[in-house]
């Protein structure tokens, strides 16, 4: 137990109740957290708005649903003994596994007693005469505490599209991202997906398999991978554990996605045509997200990345059977990559099955949902059933959710209104001792989310002992560091292809969201060194002091 002083006792005054620190969100961030913060003797309360923990876990249970990244590695590393304990019982783990895998880690560290659940965060007030921020909750109650941690998920803002007629639909809608929590059953029924992005990727090949009829709505077509996926033997499972020390610091420090993989050293015009396909087709057999790193130029070089599309391409129209199907499927607007790359089970050739359906709504709009069809330019398609697999107000959807007023009343949501500003994406200036776990402007979900998460964690509880140590109670980002972090985050991105893409890196599925690369693209390894560096300098870009210190610059 430290014998520095609690920092609870300056935030007993106001409130239902004081704490050093609140976190919204008990996803995979709002835990560690939590375990963190506890066990540097600081008293903290999660709220989490759903009924248990697991976040993102939580919500997305539509059929299909599984994480695209290798279970091995999608899992936390700050317990040896909970990597070496848990069993993992597929390459890709299920979306129910991975969620038992949140529970046991809540039971195992302890953790419920400090998470209130069903419990939104509505509003956070930063105090400046006390440096304290007010935290009222959708229960009615006002809590106070020093710190608040911005745990709250970048994509856990379902989106639901704006189209004609939609709540006149007679039968169930069903959004991905908001899946209930009963059994669906789709046996017999006509069902229609809108929506081709990862999750409606993952779930139209199961729904394929119960419905009578499936009708795909395809506005943009998506690069989608193999996953190959397997039950993990025991011997593969025990080689993970034998070699995780060196796994994880690779993951961390080495790749640049947050993934142990074979790096490339070479570019994709280095090699003849005969060497490329092979190693495209070695990486289509293997599967998965490590397609993209067949070389190390694909998200650079447009040139490059035509081979690697057009090899995609191609796989498409071997697995299509009816060829004006194969051509739709083909994405030809954005460079393979620029987009969230998809990985699947069967899902181009569900489109073989004579029960499904894919509608172009490029070139055949939606103009209405009736009460029984959705109707496009060309005609009606009955249905019984609707899923909309329409994604997310991504990366600030669940910040701006929450009326969070920083230094002079200003909120977060009118200082971002032409797009986030933060300074690592850890905090934003203007909003003292507020830190946002994976926020816009870091790496987050350009990588394993589970190794961003848990770098930024160690990062904040490394920060707060710092504080602690030296009497310190207040930490702000200065709008000097602010602002040359942003543009370093804009220029970074430009150099790649991603910004060619209409994505929701972009902001660019929300109408009138503004168009500005969300996450830092220079990868997770530099980008850890970048935040250590920081620290070492004393938290270079932060002033630190022992009440709300005034600002020396105007704000933004
Ligand atoms: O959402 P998306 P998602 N009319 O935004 C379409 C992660 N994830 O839930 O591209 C018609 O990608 C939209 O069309 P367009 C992963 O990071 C991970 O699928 O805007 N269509 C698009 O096709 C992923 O990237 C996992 O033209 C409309 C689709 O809906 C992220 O979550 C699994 C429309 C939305 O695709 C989001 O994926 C699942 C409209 N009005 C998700 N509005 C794994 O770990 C939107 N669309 C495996």
């Amino acid at each position: 137990m430290s014998a520095l002083p609690s920092m609870s006792a300056n935030t007993q005054a106001a409130g239902d109740a004081a704490y050093d620190a609140v976190v919204v969100g008990a996803g995979f961030a709002g835990m560690y957290m939590l375990h963190r913060l506890r066990g540097q003797g600081l008293k903290v309360r999660v709220y989490e708005q759903g009924g248990d923990v697991g976040g993102t876990w939580y919500w997305n249970r539509y059929p299909g649903a599984r994480c695209d990244v290798e279970s091995m590695q999608y899992s936390y590393s700050f317990s040896d003994e909970l990597q070496q304990e848990w069993n993992w019982s597929e390459r890709y783990a299920p979306q129910a596994e991975i969620l038992k895998y949140a529970n046991h880690v809540a039971d195992r560290f302890k953790l419920r007693g400090d998470i209130q659940l069903n419990t939104r965060v509505d509003r956070a007030t930063f105090d400046e005469r006390t440096s304290t921020w007010q935290v009222a909750t959708s229960d009615g109650r006002i809590a106070t505490a020093k710190f608040v941690v911005l745990a709250t998920g970048c994509l856990s803002n379902a989106r639901m599209p704006d189209i004609k007629g939609l709540s006149e639909f007679k039968g169930n809608v069903y959004h991905t991202g908001h899946w209930p929590h009963e059994p669906t059953d789709f046996t017999g029924l006509r069902v229609g997906v809108i929506g081709t992005g990862s999750s409606a990727i993952q779930s139209v090949p199961v729904i394929a398999q119960q419905a009578r009829h499936l009708t795909v709505f395809q506005r943009t077509a998506n690069f989608s991978i193999p996953a190959r996926n397997a039950e993990l033997t025991v011997e593969e499972r025990e080689a993970f554990r034998r070699n995780y020390p060196e796994i994880r610091r690779f993951a961390r420090e080495e790749a640049r996605n947050g993934i142990y993989a074979e790096l490339p050293d070479r570019g994709a015009l280095d090699d003849g045509d005969n060497t490329r396909r092979a190693k495209y087709e070695a990486r289509w057999a293997k599967g998965g997200l490590t397609f993209m790193l067949a070389y190390n130029n694909l998200i650079l070089d447009k040139a490059a990345n035509d081979t690697a599309a057009g090899f995609v391409r191609g796989k498409i129209a071997e697995i299509v059977r009816d060829p004006e199907t194969a051509k739709r499927l083909q994405p030809d607007d954005h460079p393979i990559g620029s987009k969230r790359i998809c990985v699947d089970t069967d899902y181009y050739a569900t489109f073989n099955r004579p029960n499904v359906t894919l509608v172009d709504l490029k070139s055949d709009p939606i103009v209405e949902i009736l009460p029984n069809a959705v109707r496009t330019r060309t005609g009606d398609h009955e249905i019984d059933a609707l899923v909309l697999a329409t994604g997310f107000d991504a990366m600030t959807g669940s910040v701006a959710k929450i009326d969070i007023s920083g230094r002079g009343g200003r909120t977060l949501k009118q200082k971002w209104a032409e797009g986030p500003r933060t300074y690592l994406g850890l905090m934003s200036q203007g909003f003292p001792n507020l830190f946002i776990i994976t926020g816009p402007g870091s790496p987050s979900v350009l990588s394993n989310m589970i190794v961003s998460i848990e770098q930024h964690v160690d990062w904040i509880a490394d920060c707060l002992a710092f504080m602690r140590e030296r009497g310190l109670e207040v930490i702000e980002a200065t709008k000097e560091a602010e602002d040359q972090w942003v543009a370093h985050v804009n220029e970074v991105a430009q150099q790649t292809l991603y910004p060619q893409a209409n994505s929701w890196y972009m902001g660019a599925n929300i109408p009138g969201k503004p168009r500005i690369f969300m996450p830092y693209i220079g990868g997770v390894g530099v980008y850890r060194q970048i935040c250590n560096d920081v620290a070492a300098k004393g938290y270079e870009g932060f002033v630190m002091s022992q009440s709300a210190p005034v600002p020396k610059m105007a704000a933004s």
